[in-house]
């Protein structure tokens, strides 16, 4: 059978299930061609101008890539024009960027991570694009950094793209998790799995393990136990996995089961952990939950986390269901 695209999905979706408004599945299509921009341009390496630092630091103090940048300037370009959005927000910007007036308004936010793992882009490991879509509150036609502070539960779209051996785009609407495959030769997504599932156990798990001596007690514990294998009360062996590009991480999970945990560790606790809540945690714990996984700040589900502040962190444990709710079970042992 031919391979579906992501228009004719999107179409499909909203005649047959009224999932998604006319405006919603021209944003999803307007991410996805920049990221295809994106793609491009990652793919070029060496031959292009785009590897290496920009030269400039963002709001979270951490040295910008060229294509942190270029990244960003591609995703503000495709969708400032559409009518589909109100604002944008960025892990790139400290501040949300406005519509132009000379263009209209939708009634969408759209929070992204343009680049994520770019550490990695310089030594051609996988990286990519993480994205959240928010409704507008009613009534707001300027709407500033506080109206993209509401839960995970509100989103009402996320996926990510990841940058790797293919281009594979993945995404929710809030109706199981689907993914679709570049294909370079027609320049479209393709649908290429429908309803991506996590098993509920796993022999895989994904942490920065240089971290160990900072982690707290429970974390510890949990990985102490995994570590120690047939040896220990686990009673079975464990493999571990660490791209350090989130998006590979989770789609490793998306695809064959794992757990991936940034705690919150000596080393980030005054920032309250590594991992942005509005554009890194909230879009995957939104897909992970939607293919019957788990996400939790290691006390409660991160969907349900009050964002505080735009580029707020948290703490993240996701993926096979039972082995969240082991570490997470931990946690809330340790303040019983
Ligand atoms: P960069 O975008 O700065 O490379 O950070 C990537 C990331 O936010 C996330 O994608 C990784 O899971 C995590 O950081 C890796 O953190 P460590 O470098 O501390 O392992």
């Amino acid at each position: 059978m031919k391979p579906i695209s992501l228009t004719r999905f999107l179409i499909e979706e909203q005649r047959e299930k009224g999932q998604i408004a006319p405006d919603l599945r021209l944003l999803i299509e307007v991410v996805a061609r920049a990221c295809k921009a994106i793609s491009i341009q990652i793919g070029k390496g060496a031959l292009g101008n785009v590897l290496g630092n920009a030269g400039a630091v963002n709001v979270q103090g951490e040295a910008q890539k060229k294509l942190d940048v270029l990244s960003n300037e591609i995703l503000l370009d495709a969708n400032e024009w559409g009518g589909h959005l109100a604002a944008i927000a960025s892990e790139e910007m400290d501040d949300p960027h406005l519509i132009p007036h000379r263009f209209p308004k939708g009634n969408y936010l759209l929070v992204f991570d343009p680049l994520d793992g770019s550490s990695n882009i310089d030594v051609n490991v996988s990286v990519g694009t993480i994205f959240s879509v928010l409704k507008c509150p009613d009534g707001v036609t300027d709407p500033g950094a506080d109206d993209f502070l509401q839960p995970g539960t509100q989103q009402v779209a996320a996926g990510y793209t990841v940058y790797g051996p293919s281009t594979v785009l993945v995404l929710t609407l809030g109706d199981g998790v689907h993914q679709f495959t570049l294909d370079r030769e027609i320049g479209s997504f393709v649908l290429t799995q429908s309803d991506l599932r996590i098993p509920a156990d796993t022999a895989e798990f994904a942490i920065n393990m240089s971290n160990q001596r900072h982690w707290e007690a429970p974390v510890q514990r949990y990985v102490g136990e995994l570590v120690a294998g047939k040896t220990g009360p686990r009673k079975k062996d464990f493999n571990m996995r660490w791209v350090a590009s989130m998006v590979a991480d989770v789609h490793r999970i998306l695809t064959r089961g794992g757990i991936f945990m940034y705690p919150v560790d000596a080393k980030c606790r005054d920032k309250g952990g590594r991992l942005r809540l509005l554009y890194e945690a909230n879009p995957m714990a939104f897909i992970v939950e939607q293919a019957g996984g788990a996400a939790t700040d290691g006390l409660g589900r991160l969907l349900e986390v009050q964002p505080r502040g735009l580029h707020q962190r948290v703490p993240v444990f996701l993926g096979s269901k039972n082995e969240v709710e082991r570490v997470t079970g931990y946690h809330r042992e340790a303040i019983a």
